[in-house]
Formats: C-alpha cells, sequence, structure tokens
C-alpha cells in the first residue's frame, strides 16, 4: 500500500504540482550544506547487496542533512525514467541513479542537462555517446572483479599449485585436488557460468574481465586450460540461481568449477548443489562475487572457494559527491569502490562481520 501511494505520489502529485506552476519550496537562506534535495532512483531490493546499497545512501543522506527523494524502480528500467521526469519536474539539485541496464538513457538524461540539474551515475555504469549528459560515475569495478576471479581459478589448477600442497606435505585440499585432476595437459577446466542481469554493465564486465584473464593465459600456455561449458543469466536472483543449477546438474556431467556473477545466485546454486549430495567446494570449485555475509560462511565452512568483493556501502561518496555536484563543483568522470578478494586459502578469523 505504502509503495502504491509513493509511486502516486511521485508521478502523480509531483509533476502536478510543476504543471500547475508550483516548484519545490524555496528555501530560505538556501545553504547548500543542508539545503540539498537529491533525487535518488535504485533498481530495486533483488539481493542482500542491494538492500545494503540502498541504506547506505539513505543513512549517508540523513548524517549529511540532505532531503532524499528516494525511488525504488522494482527492477524496471521504466520506471526509473518515470522517476528521474520526476525528479526534473520537482527541480531536485541532484539526480543519483544506479542503472539496472547500460543502455536507453540518452533522452531523460538530455532533459536532465536541459533542466541544469546535475547526473551522479552510481554503482553500475552507463553506455552513452555523449558523455556531458551526466557529470560522473562511483560504483565497482565490474571488469577487475571478472578478472579476480579468473586468476584466483588459474593459481587454483594451476601444476605449481599442485607442487606446493606436496611439498609442503599439506592435506590434499581442493586446491591439491584440483591440480590432480587437471595436471597440465589433461583436459580442460569445465566452467559453468552464472550471469547477472542481462544488459548490465556488471554482467557485461564481470563476464568479460573472467575471459580475458583465462584467454591471456591460455595465449602464455598454448592450451586452452579452462572452458566455459554453459552460460546462462540468473538475474542476480537466488530463486533463478537454484533453478538453473537443478537443470544444469541434470545436464552437464564433469563440471568443475561454478562461477557466478552474485552472492544471491551462489546461495541458490549452493542448495541444488547440496540436494544432490555433491560436495560444494571440493567436488565443484565455487567463485563469487558481492562478499555477502553468507558468502562468507560458506567460504569459512570451505562450500565456497573463492569470494570476490563486491562492496555496496557506496553511500558516503555518492553524498559526498551529490553534494559537490550541488555547490556547482566538478567531480572524477570514474571512482570505483575499494574492494578485496577472500579465498579458501585466507585467515578469515579476523574478518568483521560484513553488515550485508
Ligand atoms: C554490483 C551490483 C550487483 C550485485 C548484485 O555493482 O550492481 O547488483 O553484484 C546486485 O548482488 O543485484
Amino acid at each position: 500500500m505504502r509503495s502504491l501511494l509513493r509511486i502516486l505520489i511521485i508521478f502523480l502529485v509531483i509533476p502536478c504540482l510543476f504543471l500547475a506552476g508550483c516548484r519545490k519550496p524555496a528555501r530560505e537562506n538556501d545553504s547548500k550544506a543542508g539545503g540539498i534535495i537529491l533525487g535518488f532512483s535504485q533498481i530495486g531490493a533483488e539481493s542482500a547487496w542491494r538492500n545494503c546499497n540502498t541504506r547506505s545512501v539513505q543513512d549517508a543522506a540523513s548524517a549529511a542533512g540532505i532531503q532524499l527523494l528516494y525511488f525504488n524502480a522494482e527492477q524496471k528500467q521504466e520506471n526509473q525514467i518515470k522517476a528521474i521526469r520526476s525528479f526534473i519536474a520537482y527541480q531536485v539539485d541532484v539526480i543519483a541513479f544506479v542503472p539496472i541496464v547500460s543502455s536507453g538513457w540518452e533522452n531523460v538524461l538530455g532533459e536532465a542537462r536541459d533542466a541544469g540539474i546535475p547526473v551522479l551515475v552510481c554503482d553500475r555504469e552507463i553506455n552513452i555517446q555523449d558523455e556531458s549528459q551526466y557529470s560522473g560515475f562511483i560504483g565497482t569495478n565490474s571488469l577487475q572483479e571478472g578478472r579476480s576471479a579468473a586468476e584466483y581459478l588459474i593459481k587454483k589448477y594451476s601444476p605449481q599449485a599442485a607442487a606446493d600442497k606436496t611439498a609442503a606435505g599439506t592435506a590434499s585440499s581442493a586446491a591439491h585436488a584440483a591440480s590432480e585432476k587437471h595436471p597440465a595437459g589433461k583436459r580442460p577446466v569445465r566452467i559453468i557460468e552464472l550471469v547477472g542481469t542481462e544488459g548490465s554493465s556488471v554482467a557485461i564486465k564481470r563476464a568479460k574481465g573472467f575471459r580475458d584473464v583465462l584467454a591471456e593465459y591460455g595465449a602464455k600456455n598454448g592450451e586452452a586450460d579452462f572452458q566455459i561449458i554453459y552460460s546462462v543469466s540468473g538475474d542476480f536472483l537466488r530463486s533463478k540461481g537454484y533453478e538453473l543449477m537443478c537443470s544444469i546438474l541434470d545436464t552437464y556431467k564433469d563440471i568443475d568449477v561454478l562461477y557466478s556473477h552474485n552472492d544471491a545466485m551462489t546461495l541458490g546454486a549452493l542448495d541444488a548443489i547440496k540436494e544432490r549430495g555433491i560436495k560444494p567446494g571440493t567436488d565443484i570449485v565455487i567463485v563469487t562475487i558481492d562478499a555477502e555475509q553468507a558468502a562468507i560462511d560458506a567460504l569459512k565452512r570451505g562450500e565456497v572457494n573463492c569470494v570476490v568483493e563486491c562492496n555496496p556501502k557506496q553511500g558516503p561518496d555518492i553524498i559526498r559527491l551529490a553534494t559537490l555536484l550541488a555547490k556547482g563543483k566538478t567531480i572524477p568522470r570514474t571512482a570505483y569502490m575499494k574492494e578485496e578478494v577472500f579465498t579458501e586459502w585466507d585467515d578469515l578469523s579476523k574478518l568483521p562481520p560484513r553488515g550485508y
């Protein structure tokens, strides 16, 4: 009921006020520090990661005394475009949005620019001809996340990893088992890929970064040691991760690795794998991205082998950059969040709670 009311206010009340010649209330001695109105269009609530991302922006706006017009697009680009048009009608000081997909933003961003409202692209990137239509990007480096996932696999399956384990006489870890299964020259490592939302910069770049590193490795070693046998979009959803993995396990044999673009899909896939008596982390090596608490816990249990962090706590940076834009300042075109990689070989005992 509340979301319907909110939608009505955004799409009906605000534009009507504008059409009736109303503007946002003129703010007495409008000190930009506190008087900023920020319109924020968020994708939805598809994962614990996304919910943390939203909370981070809301908390940072509140702490800075910024009035936040927040709108949840419920996974629809058209709702994001409507929300941005409402922000323009309300003449907010700055617009920030997380583009669910990377294309289709030219018209509405042209309208924002014509209205003199700076736009901050957050979390995911956009593909646009005229880059003057937005002021800057702050978010995650998805290309590097994909690269880090592949770099882990190369380390895991490299003959050196097996030699190190044998020399150290350590118990046969997943790394040792993996290298034993695939000593140099044997069949390629067979990889299943669960892809994020189709058309999103994150899915495109996590796939590209992963493939680039594997191709570089194959070229250097003169053979394709790694083979992506099937790649399919689970739309970043846990339910789809489960459904797809059930079908994949019924279809494909000799799966060595699951590379999943986010933890929500991974957690769904883990349920499917365990239901079949398969041991995740040992029988199937699992690499996932986000670093939600549930994924870190699975890493500690040995059910996941590598977790690439994708940092959702972008709120303070978004508010800092929005404040600069509201004051007419310029900001960097691109700013990436700090992110780490956690593997089965790390000491995770001192890792603080993830908060998402
Ligand atoms: C990444 C972000 C992705 C997360 C998913 O920057 O856009 O969207 O990896 C989320 O969990 O759904």
